[in-house]
């Protein structure tokens, strides 16, 4: 057995994907194709390494979860189908995604997690600090996903420093929804929970704010990881990050999907254009500057120191430089 053909320890189901298999499904796939067979689809849960954990559509198809070995680059939230049977079946291709959540790093750009619809970026209130240019830098990344975002503050329990309540009032004023939690105290989390319903939500935010603790309150069965090795997923057999879980159902309510992230210290947006960025900060897309292509970058005739608040405008400068 190659090295990367091993089972992973613990992980069940797992079925090992060796060069000989894989010319074994091809063939099964192919037979499968002549009889007319349809292959069946999944939601990619989680991805180990190499290896994906898959939610299969219909209890049918077997067991509900299945690990299967992916050559493909999928990530969670991607819509895969299936081809073959039993330890033969495959991932057989994924769906166009609907929606691509980004972000750049010193490995290059990378896709965080696909088809999901609200990024709910996750703050403190005092521990750690609150840090108004990483919200900045999310909720771009949000907007560049084609995806909505909402705001959530955390650790509400442990008081509301003024500061932090002026920046969230600013973000309310934007048109974003705002939560004040407290997941230790269950504070607000009906409200929340209602929200998240009828969606899948991403919660993301700096290490150590309390993504996994709201989760583990809305989702009580859920374990999330927690002490990533390495925030980009690097290191054998470690979550390369996104992990989804479904909501416990809420009577008369769509179902739901919540997927933790790993902690981060920093979020690039290296992959956004120039121009466009302007068009993820609402206060700055519709200025009427001397030139209409202004970049609200300190040029002759630009009103956007008027217009906005100024930590917004360090933040969307500071951007513009990291754009391409
Ligand atoms: N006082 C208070 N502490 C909280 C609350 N939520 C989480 N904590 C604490 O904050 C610490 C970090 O919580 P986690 O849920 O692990 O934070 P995380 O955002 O998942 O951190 P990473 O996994 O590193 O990204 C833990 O010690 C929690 O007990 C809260 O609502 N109030
Ligand atoms: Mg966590
Ligand atoms: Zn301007």
């Amino acid at each position: 057995m190659r090295d990367d053909d091993e089972e992973i320890p613990g992980q069940e189901g797992f079925i090992p994907f060796s060069t000989g298999r894989a010319r074994a499904a091809k063939a099964a796939r192919s037979r499968l194709r002549a009889a007319g067979a349809t292959a069946c689809s999944a939601t990619v849960v989680e991805m180990v390494g190499k290896w994906v954990r898959i939610r299969m559509d219909s209890a049918a198809s077997g067991l509900a979860e299945r690990r299967l070995r992916v050559k493909a680059e999928v990530v969670a939230g991607d819509r895969v189908w299936l081809e073959g049977e039993g330890d033969m079946q495959v991932v057989g291709g994924f769906e166009p995604r609907r929606t691509e959540l980004r972000r750049s790093g010193n490995s290059g750009v990378r896709v965080v997690c696909a088809n999901a619809d609200v990024l709910a970026i996750v703050s403190a209130t005092q521990d750690p600090p609150f840090r108004a240019g990483l919200v900045d830098r999310m909720l771009v990344a949000a907007g560049s996903a084609g995806m909505t975002a909402a705001l959530v503050l955390n650790k509400c329990d442990t008081g509301m420093p003024e500061e932090v309540l002026e920046r969230l009032a600013l973000y309310e004023d934007l048109g974003l929804p705002v939560f004040m939690l407290s997941a230790l105290q269950g504070k607000n989390m009906a409200e929340f929970r209602e929200f998240l319903h009828g969606r899948t939500t991403v919660l993301a935010g700096h290490s150590g704010v309390g993504k996994s603790s709201l989760l583990r309150a809305l989702v009580p069965n859920a374990e999330p990881k927690v002490g990533h090795v390495d925030e980009w997923g690097r290191g054998r057999h470690t979550t390369t990050g996104a992990c989804a879980f479904d909501l416990p159902d809420l009577p008369g309510k769509p179902p739901g999907v919540v997927v933790d992230l790993p902690g981060v210290r920093e979020y690039g947006v290296g992959f956004v254009l120039r121009p466009e960025l302007r068009t993820h900060f609402p206060e700055l897309v519709d200025l009427r500057c001397r030139y209409a292509d202004c970049l609200h970058d300190g040029e002759d005739g630009c009103i956007a120191g008027e217009h906005s608040d100024p930590i917004r405008l360090e933040s969307y400068q500071k951007l513009l430089e990291e754009c391409v």
